[in-house]
């Protein structure tokens, strides 16, 4: 007993705790013969450190070095990355710099992404070089096409000196509205998709190739364009959304800026008569327009216009408002319909839900 007790105490004394395995052990067996101790066999083998063994449990030295560890390693490798980056950042910065010598237009693609970044970032170094000597370049901006529609976008820029050629699929103007879309730019046709395809502002509006559509608003519009702007006649909508207040919003979404549509206002009998066939032939039902008397007095002086202004008259030529006999009538009548079966105008409650027309002027 006494000389497993060596042995024990020679094994505990062999482990360190920074080996990850004790070289070399005697792992020894005692026999006995009698209860009494009679030999050791003792045979050399590897052992692995159990500091390092005992993951989950182990504490002190080991846990200090397991989280040391990737401390380090991390201090290490991000005190690399960022040298690397910083060299990358500073080699990528020479290229740029070096992007704008192919000012001569031969390149394209990412070289001339370069141009642009070293141009805009106040590097026109090699400008200098060839041509800018302080203001001897007279820069022109030119812009990138990405969808190739014809048209630039305003993403990317590229400053060249007067009378330079710019690659392909730049242009002098950034005037597509979506740079992401081929089917949107001043040139498309406008078509019913809930797009504004033609850059304008207005969506769905009336073209050659969209008379009437259900896109915006899930029932159908009567579409129709008078002196610049365009009309959307369209049908009943249920509850909320067909009654007098809630139809003014409707209208709204057919614009992409704000104050370009709203309940038509009807500002002389010539607009009037341009869209009395769309009522009385095509939506076939009381159709709303935007003037409403706020003050619930009936005086026609103080009638307004949702999209702004009062009933003054009947615009420049002054004539009378068409109004039905007898009509406005009610006090608690408070918004106007155009009607289906004449034309005229007649007051109307807000608690019925009623066909409407939207008006809305282009934006630029
Ligand atoms: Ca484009
Ligand atoms: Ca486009
Ligand atoms: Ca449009
Ligand atoms: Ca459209």
């Amino acid at each position: 007993m006494f000389l497993m007790d060596r042995l024990r105490s020679l094994k505990i004394a062999a482990y360190h705790p920074h080996m990850t395995s004790v070289p070399t052990l005697l792992r020894c067996r005692e026999l006995r013969l009698n209860g009494v101790s009679m030999l050791v066999l003792c045979t050399a083998c590897t052992m692995p450190n159990p500091a390092f063994m005992e993951t989950g449990s182990s504490t002190g030295e080991y846990a200090e070095t397991a989280t040391s560890s990737p401390t380090t390693f991390a201090d290490t490798s991000s005190g690399d990355d960022s040298t690397g980056v910083s060299s990358e950042v500073g080699s990528e910065g020479e290229s740029m710099t070096e992007g704008p010598d192919p000012t001569t237009g031969d390149d394209s693609g990412s070289e001339t992404a370069d141009t642009t970044i070293g141009t805009t970032t106040g590097e026109p170094a090699t400008d200098t070089d060839t041509s800018d000597t302080e203001g001897a370049c007279e820069e022109v901006v030119w812009y990138r096409d990405f969808d190739l529609d014809g048209h630039a976008g305003n993403s990317e820029q590229l400053l060249l000196c007067a009378g330079e050629q710019p690659p392909a699929d730049y242009y002098a103007e950034a005037d597509d509205c979506d740079d992401a879309n081929d089917i949107v730019s001043p040139s498309a046709n406008e078509v019913c998709d809930g797009l504004d395809n033609n850059c304008n502002h207005l969506r769905d509006e009336f073209s050659d190739l969209n008379h009437a559509c259900e896109m915006i608003l899930g029932a159908t519009c009567f579409n129709a364009e008078y002196e610049g702007h365009f009309y959307y006649f369209c049908q009943d909508l249920t509850f909320p959304d067909g009654f007098p207040p809630a139809a003014e919003l409707k209208c709204t979404e057919f614009a992409t800026a704000p104050n370009l549509s709203h309940l038509m206002a009807i500002e002389s009998q010539a607009e009037h008569e341009f869209a009395v066939p769309y009522v009385t032939d095509l939506v076939q039902v009381e159709t709303l327009i935007g003037l409403y008397d706020a003050l619930g007095n009936n005086n026609l002086e103080q009638y307004q216009w949702t999209g702004g202004g009062q009933l003054v008259g009947y615009g420049a030529d002054g004539q009378t408002p068409p109004w039905k006999a007898n009509e406005p009538n009610n006090l608690n009548e408070q918004w106007v319909v155009l009607r289906a079966d004449t034309g005229l105008w007649n007051d109307v409650t807000n608690d019925y839900p009623y066909a409407f027309a939207c008006e809305a002027i282009p934006g630029e």
